[in-house]
């Protein structure tokens, strides 16, 4: 371990053994699993990077604050705790909570769909946020930057927003027809690739010049906020809540699955700027959908955890650890000529599987071959973050196509360990010197919705 990646800031006070099964064993229970890694159990699953969402450990503090959860149906101690701490962060007057991020989206969304032909209109909509987008009868419109898509080349903020795209697709639709603009932070399918700050004041200022509803998606705010701090000129002094504080500004309302950087095993926020009577409406609808609104699905003593959670997660001894380890398994990777999305974002880092087996095409899902091989190579857990993931096309029905066709390696919150990332870095390794082997995959039951959650497929030839 050289010395430019930071140690972790914490020791570890309790342990969960893992366990690695032989080869044969996950043959089969990949087969058994329909070549889905989401159907397989986690005890079979050595090191699990299938997602950072709720598979964090809590910090002492946090296990201490479990005991004080108030479990009241109404008005419980727990929330207005957490309603205190999601103010002070956000600087927005109201607060509901949910059940988790997609929770928050089930029950805002909808609202500012006002009639049909409606579209979001985001830097990149994450998987559940266009399926409450489509189930809310709008269109789900990407708009990222191209340098997003060149998976080699850096670029300080490939999550940005391509802001003459944004204003043409506006104009093109009639603003009438723009439900709201989307602020993906950090850009979770492009890479948990970050947005600087001058890319969300500009597109801020575009929704505003047409009167559109701003909303942040910021599951991963802080580390947004992280890489602004270190890349954008003018942050270097400013602490990580400062520049939390300036995002939130630019928007109306925030949506937060709070299992991330809520450092959170289950949660999620709603937090609205001013508008009452949007508040209103969203209390309402929250008592049927998730809960009583001092509560919206979660537990008194979930909340207390969250409320702890939200401010450690600011910390940014805390962070630069994190991302270091990001930085460390990406150069691994790299130096042994594996192709990523450069430079890692916040959360993962992502393979770039059309160009570690450009013989398996888009709509035999490339990534997911791989990610299955990984497992087959190693017992690691990833997930793919392409093709699969994106479904098909709502008019044609067709496969989408994405040049980016990932395969994701997300790190869980302080949890693992560098010397567990270079046991990842290996199984990669490995796979890549045998990728000309890699075989494409397709359906044997493909679901409707969300399909990469519970689809069974097996290899082609
Ligand atoms: N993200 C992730 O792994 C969890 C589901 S897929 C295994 O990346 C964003 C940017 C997310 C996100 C979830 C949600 C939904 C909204 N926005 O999972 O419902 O990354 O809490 O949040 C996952 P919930």
């Amino acid at each position: 371990m050289k010395k430019s990646y930071k140690a972790e800031p914490y020791r570890i006070k309790m342990v969960e053994p893992i366990r690695e099964i032989s080869k044969d064993k996950r043959i089969e229970l990949l087969e058994n699993a329909g070549y889905n890694p989401f159907a397989l159990r986690s005890e079979d699953v050595y090191i699990d990077l299938l997602t950072d969402s709720g598979t964090g450990a809590m910090s002492h503090e946090q296990w201490a604050a479990l005991m004080r959860g108030d479990e009241a149906y109404a008005g419980s101690r727990s929330f207005y705790r957490l309603e205190s701490v999601v103010k002070h962060i956000t600087g927005y007057d109201y607060f509901i909570p949910a059940h988790q991020g997609r929770g928050a989206e089930q029950v805002v969304l909808p609202k500012l769909v006002k009639h049909d032909n409606m579209a979001f209109i985001s830097n990149m909509h994450f998987d559940t946020t266009r399926a409450h987008v489509e189930i809310a009868g709008a269109r789900a419109i990407d708009c990222t930057i191209d340098e997003c898509f060149k998976t080699g080349e850096y670029h300080p903020f490939k999550g940005n927003f391509h802001l003459d795209k944004l204003r043409a697709l506006i104009d093109e639709r009639g603003k009438e027809n723009i439900a709201g603009i989307i602020m993906t932070i950090t850009n979770n399918s492009a890479g948990g690739q970050p947005v600087s700050m001058a890319n969300l004041r500009a597109t801020a200022a575009i929704a505003r010049e047409y009167g559109l509803p701003v909303l942040i998606d910021g599951a991963r705010y802080a580390e947004n906020a992280w890489f602004v701090k270190q890349r954008e000129q003018g942050y270097k002094d400013k602490s990580i809540l400062e520049i939390a504080r300036e995002t939130f500004e630019l928007a109306d309302i925030f949506l937060m699955s709070a299992k991330k950087d809520g450092l959170s095993n289950m949660g999620g926020i709603i937090a609205i700027r001013n508008d009452k009577e949007l508040y209103r409406e969203v209390q309402g609808t929250v008592v049927p959908m998730e809960g009583f609104p001092t509560y919206g699905g979660m537990s008194g003593r979930d909340m207390e955890a969250l409320a702890v959670g939200l401010q450690e997660a600011l910390d940014e001894d805390y962070l630069t650890h994190r991302m270091d380890q990001v930085r460390y398994l990406g150069e691994r990777l790299k130096e042994a000529g594996v192709p990523i999305q450069y430079p890692t974002g916040g959360h993962a880092v992502f393979v770039d599987c059309k160009a570690f087996a450009p013989h398996i095409p888009f709509d035999q899902f490339p990534a997911q071959s791989v990610v299955n091989a990984l497992y087959l190579e190693s017992g690691v857990r990833a997930v793919e973050i392409g093709s699969l993931l994106l479904g098909r096309d709502p008019d044609t029905k067709a496969n989408i196509d994405t040049p980016l066709q990932l395969m994701r390696l997300t790190i869980p919150r302080r949890t693992y360990t560098y010397a567990h990332l270079d046991v990842v870095a290996e199984g990669v390794i490995n796979v890549y010197k045998k990728r000309k082997t890699l075989r494409g995959l397709r359906f044997t039951y493909e679901p409707k919705i969300l399909r990469h959650f519970t689809a069974k497929m097996e290899p082609i030839g």
